[in-house]
């Protein structure tokens, strides 16, 4: 059987000469025009990237290497015993866009165990910071801290071929990722959890063996497993995703690059949204008492947001046109394990009331719920009620794409990223407003 890193580069010698193709003899052929618009708005809709790892059609929803959500789930194998995927199988498929066997899970599972053992001193380091920073900042700087252990970084300076980069950030990339359940857990148990870390169990896959140091009980394992999946990738656009591409691009290693993947994944307009979504259902059932709220009541507290200026945290997005197939996967999960759970009830009222209010309102272009309108409320039933926590949860996932797009970036030789700006005179005079 051929290792994965074998299987890789079968994969990266087969696709190079297609990328350089297309560079030599079609660099000339257009893409897409730029708008005004879109140069002052964020960019929105501007193919400008390159990625075969996912792809997010605005109807559709997610695609894993050309895999829906419910094939991912399905074809993937499982542990025995359980309904969510190994996540050492979503590697295995993001890396190299085939499905694995079980042999090959096993391979990678292997490998993570082998890179596992957090260095002491991040331990040392989180303990140093102040007990109620936020997590997300402590899991970011956890992870900036083991730059030095960084195999590119090291090579780099011993001096490497271009062709070969690939190579060390996929070593980086399985030594980080191993550490990640670690991390986190240690970091849930530390802050909120009087100090007492549970030490990890070997014998446990990935997302097993996070719910065992979460020290939660089944089935919060397959809670584990399909948040990492479903957060994973969302194409290369996205805050964190293209934070980690930009960062790793100046070949930085990919210590640096998921560090600061983190960061942009730590905003409430991103990634923060999931805790965002909690705080705010927590403040309705607060005013309630407890009670559910009839749709009329729900109805009002929506306004009440809207009216207010702010948004409905877990509602919109920058591609999709729909309801986000990652709120459905958690959904589906959440009418089979918690159908009575009263936060589950609001959630669901809100799927009802909140896209008619966003669509009369006008404004939102996309007025179904994203995969932040779910998350919290599974955390929240499994006993993770600090909903600070709940980025981290993602940043675990995203991290597995982000770093299977820089190997694969590095792989087929993407340069340093360098768009080009222009002033507001440049786009007045573009615009035909003024002279030049
Ligand atoms: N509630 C209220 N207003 C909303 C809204 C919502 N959920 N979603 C969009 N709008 C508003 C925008 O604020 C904007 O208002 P403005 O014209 O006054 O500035 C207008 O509708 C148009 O925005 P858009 O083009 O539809 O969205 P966008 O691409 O600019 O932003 C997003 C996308 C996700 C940031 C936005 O929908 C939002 O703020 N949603 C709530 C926060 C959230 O759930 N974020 C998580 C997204 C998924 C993720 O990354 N994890």
């Amino acid at each position: 059987m051929a290792t994965l890193k074998e299987k890789l580069y079968e994969k990266i010698e087969q696709w190079r000469p297609r990328t350089q193709r297309l560079v030599k003899e079609y660099g000339d052929v257009k893409v897409c025009d730029v708008t005004i618009a879109q140069v002052i708005g964020g960019m929105r809709g501007v193919k400008c990237l390159v990625t075969d790892i996912s792809y997010l059609d605005p109807y559709e929803g997610i695609r894993f290497r050309g895999y829906t959500i419910p094939e991912v789930m399905e074809k993937l194998p499982k542990p025995p015993g359980c309904e969510m995927p190994y996540v050492e199988g979503h590697v295995y498929l993001l890396l190299t866009g085939d499905i694995p066997t079980e042999n090959e899970v096993a391979e990678v599972a292997e490998e993570f165990k082998k890179r596992s053992q957090v260095p002491q001193y991040v331990f040392d380091m989180l303990r140093a910071m102040p007990r109620d920073t936020h997590p997300m900042t402590m899991f970011s700087a956890a992870i900036l801290s083991m730059q030095r252990e960084s195999v590119f970084a090291k090579k780099y300076r011993e001096g490497i071929s271009k062709m070969d980069y690939w190579d060390p950030y996929f070593e980086d990339m399985l030594n980080l990722l191993a550490k990640l359940p670690t991390i986190a857990a240690y970091i849930y148990r530390m802050k909120y959890r009087s100090d007492t870390i549970i030490p990890p169990d070997p014998n446990l896959d990935f997302g097993g063996n996070f719910a065992h140091m979460m020290g939660i009980d089944k089935p919060y394992d397959d809670v584990a497993r399909m948040y990492f999946i479903l957060h994973s990738d969302h194409e290369s656009g996205n805050v964190s995703a293209h934070t980690g591409h930009l960062v790793a691009s100046a070949l930085s290693d990919l210590y640096y690059a998921i560090s600061a993947m983190l960061d942009g994944l730590a905003g409430p307009l991103h990634g923060l949204a999931n805790q965002e979504v909690l705080r705010w259902i927590q403040g309705i059932y607060e005013k309630m008492g407890g009670k559910i709220p009839t749709e009329e009541e729900m109805k009002k507290f929506v306004w009440d947001t809207l009216n207010a200026g702010q948004v409905i945290p877990g509602f919109g997005h920058a591609v999709l046109r729909k309801t986000d197939p990652r709120y459905t996967a958690q959904r589906e999960f959440a009418l089979k394990h918690l159908p009575d759970d009263p936060l589950f009830k609001y959630v669901d009222l809100l799927y009802k009331v909140v896209p008619p209010i966003l669509q009369e309102q006008g404004k939102a272009k996309n007025p179904w719920p994203n995969v932040d309108a779910h998350s919290g409320v599974i955390q929240w039933y499994y006993g993770v009620r600090e909903y600070d926590f709940y980025t981290v949860l993602f940043g675990v996932g995203r991290a597995i794409g982000v770093c299977s797009n820089i190997v694969w970036d590095r792989a087929l030789g993407y340069p340093i990223e360098r768009p080009k700006s222009v002033t507001t005179d440049m786009l007045e005079e573009i615009a035909g407003i003024k002279k030049s």
